[in-house]
């Protein structure tokens, strides 16, 4: 048994590293124009411990979801709202277009590319323990990973001309 002492003493540092529990990679979402109610929002989650992704907040959004898509008995992609999206220890969980992913509904504003929007993420870890980390997401129209310029390699190749070359 440890004494409470010893509790109240690393607590803080408990806390600190509970916080950065999950690796949140490549957060994005998709730009919107002027009136747009909705978008989808993704990144490629990695949990240090099992913890399961239970809601998201956004300060641009009325209603924020956790979404799935599937195809439906008819071969429809349908997208739903899920409850939770598990996140085992050390896999990586990648939400993309076509598959798990953040939804933004009744947005109050217009998302223009290039700027970013902070996204509370709210986890539950494998005790039932809630906390929550807030991420900023690049407003891009596809994954800023793919956006980078690349006919090969993306992460070896220096930028030769191709970068450089505006209009
Ligand atoms: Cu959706």
């Amino acid at each position: 048994m440890k004494t409470k002492l010893a509790g109240i003493a690393l607590l803080g540092t408990f806390a600190l590293a509970q916080a950065q529990t999950v690796t949140v990679q490549n957060p994005w979402v998709r730009p919107t124009v002027p009136g747009q109610k909705g978008t989808g929002g993704f990144a490629t989650l990695t949990s240090k411990d099992d913890a399961q992704l239970v809601g998201i907040r956004a300060a641009v959004a009325g209603v924020s979801e956790v979404h799935e898509m599937k195809v439906d008995a008819s071969g429809t992609m349908r997208m739903s709202a899920i409850p939770a999206i598990d996140l085992p220890a050390g896999k990586a969980v990648e939400l993309k277009p076509g598959g798990l992913h953040l939804m933004l509904l009744d947005l109050k504003t217009a998302l223009p590319k290039d700027t970013t929007i902070p996204v509370v993420m709210q986890f539950k870890a494998k005790d039932g323990k809630a906390f929550e980390q807030t991420v900023s997401f690049a407003v891009s129209p596809r994954s800023p990973l793919q956006a980078a310029p690349s006919s090969g390699a993306a992460s070896a190749s220096a930028p030769t001309g191709a970068g450089a070359h505006k209009h």
